[in-house]
């Protein structure tokens, strides 16, 4: 399948956007930019409107996932909305028991660990997914010549909230059954690429203008392990989007040794994370490749004069890609003042 006549990208309403026009390794006049959590707690209009729902009953009610998507598009005026929602929500349409717990994050009901616990994972019905093809096409009504990125976590930062039953520092678990196991290691993690896939697939449908797969946690891996036990299924994700074409993002946090192996699944833009410049980024990936980050978030609490050098040099290292689309490192920390975001727009959009 083809995306739809009427998807933003074929009746004129995004394909020529700074964003996409960026993805696809042109650069615009003005450089795009759009922040990772860019939705969320930092945002008093979120809270206020978060108050009594929980966290992926908010996600699974379309008009509200929809408003907190277009927030922050209309407070800060960046380049792209990033979809509501989380990576556990196709894990939780497919039946298995998880929620978000606040200040934690997501909290898995029965952890998955044994070959038997793998065997009784079941496949996502498409019809689960009818709330997210709701979401999205209200929102993408709403954004008109702004585009929606659709995101979905990769299999292995999946795998690992599954394996782990929650949030880890490095994912020991995860990695002892990858090197246990393989079998179960290997069904466990094309469980995930399917649904996840899916869940990518019905976003892109339904008006998604770009994607983002988010390995997080992937910066727990070497190479060889990443390259041999996770990549594989990385590219099974992507699968779901077979003749769909849409610029693909691909992001981990501490990826700086992946980067080539992450390029090397298939997609046509890197995400950087702030532990290395984006001139060296380039370097590593051979040139040639598009690219998007790397503002540490920790500087989003320093002084204006320190955070705004920071940025100009961002700019400037991001001159040496092909083309460069400005966000942060990892995701906007919840207690940043909103309107310092507002001002990197500015200031991005100013050079
Ligand atoms: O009540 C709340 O506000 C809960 C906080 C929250 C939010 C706003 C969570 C819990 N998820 C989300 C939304 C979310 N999750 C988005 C929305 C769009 C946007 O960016 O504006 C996205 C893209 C995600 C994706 C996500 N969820 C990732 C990948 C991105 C990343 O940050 O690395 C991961 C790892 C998760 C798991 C998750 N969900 C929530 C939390 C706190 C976490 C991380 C927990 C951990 O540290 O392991």
């Amino acid at each position: 399948m083809n995306l739809p006549a009427q998807h933003p990208l074929n009746d004129g309403r995004t394909a020529e956007s700074r964003l996409v026009r960026a993805y696809r390794g042109e650069r615009p006049e003005v450089t795009p930019v759009w922040f990772m959590r860019q939705a969320g707690r930092s945002l008093p209009e979120y809270r206020e409107l978060r108050v009594g729902t929980a966290m992926l009953d908010a996600c699974l009610t379309p008009e509200l996932a929809s408003e907190i998507t277009l927030q922050p598009v209309r407070r800060h005026g960046v380049d792209a909305g990033i979809f509501f929602s989380d990576i556990v929500i196709p894990v939780k349409l497919a039946g298995v028991g998880v929620e978000i717990v606040p200040g934690r994050g997501p909290v898995v009901e029965h952890p998955i660990r044994t070959a038997a616990d793998v065997l009784a994972l079941r496949p996502l019905d498409p019809a689960a997914l009818e709330p997210i093809t709701r979401a999205v096409e209200l929102t993408v009504a709403q954004l008109g010549s702004t585009p929606l990125i659709g995101f979905a976590g990769a299999p292995y930062t999946l795998a690992s909230y599954l394996v782990e039953g929650g949030p880890s520092k490095d994912q020991l678990r995860t990695r002892t059954l990858m090197y246990s196991d393989p079998h179960t290691w290997a069904a466990l993690l094309n469980w995930c690429a399917d649904v996840t896939g899916q869940f990518l697939r019905a976003q892109v449908l339904a008006g998604a203008s770009a994607v983002q797969l988010f390995d997080s946690w992937v910066g727990s891996l070497s190479e060889q392990q990443y390259v041999r036990r996770v990549a594989p299924h990385s590219k099974r994700a992507l699968s779901h989007l077979r003749g769909l074409d849409v610029p693909r993002v691909h992001f981990g946090v501490g990826s700086g040794e992946l980067l080539h192996a992450m390029h090397a699944i298939g997609v046509d833009v890197m995400g950087v994370d702030w532990r290395i410049p984006l001139d060296e980024a380039e370097r590593r990936l051979g040139g040639g490749v598009p690219l998007q980050g790397n503002l540490d978030p920790a500087l989003l609490g320093a002084p204006l004069p320190v955070l705004e050098a920071h940025v100009l040099d961002v700019l400037d290292r991001g001159m040496l890609a092909p083309s460069h689309v400005v966000n942060l490192g990892h995701g906007v920390p919840p207690e940043t003042d909103p309107d310092v975001l507002t001002r990197i727009v500015e200031l991005v959009h100013s050079r």
